[in-house]
């Protein structure tokens, strides 16, 4: 039987970090749980991280993708807090920012890594951001990581 699998040392991989804006208070934390995975557990030097910011989640794809195609990154961490307000409207962003990023690994064939939280309520949001849930950002990191190094074995 032969396994492949990857590990979470990534040490000389150069990750970019796309992150909204909006819901900055949730999404700081997301962001700070993400890089500091990426450097605990993955090893990885400060200035191998890059932090590129836009407005919203229904932006981050666009982000994704022009720092996809320049190709310098090893994986892309796609960060940010869509929170269901009293219309559709939460419907379309988390829909759009999670079809495209997917979108964007596929086609550029690189991993991009969901780490864009979509929630009920500010509470729900705040237990994914680094408290009782967990941080969603630092989730995001690893698996980044761990596609980075199994990709490295296919
Ligand atoms: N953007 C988010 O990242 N989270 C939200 O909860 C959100 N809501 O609820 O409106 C949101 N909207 C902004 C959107 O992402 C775009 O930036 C905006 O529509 C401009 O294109």
């Amino acid at each position: 039987m032969n396994i492949i699998e990857g590990s979470f040392e990534a040490k000389g991989k150069k990750f970019a970090i796309v992150v909204s804006r909006f819901n900055h208070f949730i999404v700081d934390s997301l962001l700070a749980g993400a890089i500091d995975a990426l450097k605990r557990h993955g090893n990885v030097n400060d200035d191998d991280i890059t932090v590129v910011r836009v407005p919203g989640a229904y932006e981050l794809p666009l982000a994704a993708k022009k720092i996809a195609k320049k190709g310098e990154a090893d994986a892309i961490i796609a960060i940010g807090a869509v929170i269901r307000g009293g219309t559709p409207h939460f419907d379309f962003v988390a829909g759009e920012s999670n079809k495209g990023l997917a979108q964007v690994c596929l086609d550029c064939e690189i991993p991009v890594s969901f780490g864009v939280i979509t929630t009920d309520s500010i509470e729900q949001a705040i237990e994914r951001a680094g408290t009782k849930a967990g941080n969603k950002g630092a989730e995001a990191a690893l698996g980044a990581l761990e596609m980075v190094n199994v990709l490295a074995k296919i």
